[in-house]
């Protein structure tokens, strides 16, 4: 008799025990699925753009690789030799919204430069680097604050 009192309150206990824990192993359940989808998502958009940043190949011999966003150039300087003609293979995974008139530029007033990059793509446009040594501004005028923006700024840097 004692024992199967003992066994129906041990079958009322543990449902109610069951119930006190469950919401809280559910929920972090719930959070570490949440985790997983926003890792794996991250971790989708990184690869995804890389992949539609580097779409295409440089059409020119030692081109050099600039990539553009919303963080500058990168790299944000750009070592060349005085006199050289410079192929820059130029790329963004920037989406056209973010861009005035669905570009970025690289402009630099001083050595005659204005070349657009459409959003998410890639292109290879070449110049002169000049005859004199020295740092040269570059800028992106159409995001991000454009020209007025230090962070849109980049420096050519010709070297002897
Ligand atoms: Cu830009």
């Amino acid at each position: 008799m004692s024992n199967s009192n003992h066994a129906s309150r041990a079958r009322q206990t543990r449902p109610a025990h069951d119930l006190a824990r469950s919401p809280s192993t559910r929920w972090r359940g719930v959070a570490f699925g949440a985790l997983v989808v926003a890792v794996l998502g991250i971790g989708v958009v990184l690869a995804t753009g890389d992949l539609l940043g580097q779409r295409g190949t440089p059409t020119t011999a030692n081109a050099i690789p600039v990539r553009m966003s919303m963080a500058g150039f990168e790299p944000q300087v750009i070592t060349v030799k005085a006199g050289q003609t410079v192929a820059i293979d130029f790329w963004t995974t920037d989406a056209a919204p973010h861009l005035q008139g669905g570009v970025h530029t690289f402009i630099s007033d001083e050595l005659g430069i204005r070349e657009e990059l459409p959003a998410e793509s890639r292109r290879t446009f070449t110049f002169t680097a000049p005859a004199k040594p020295g740092d040269y501004d570059v800028y992106c005028d159409t995001c991000c604050g454009g020209k007025e923006s230090p962070t849109m700024h980049g420096i050519i840097r010709v070297e002897a």
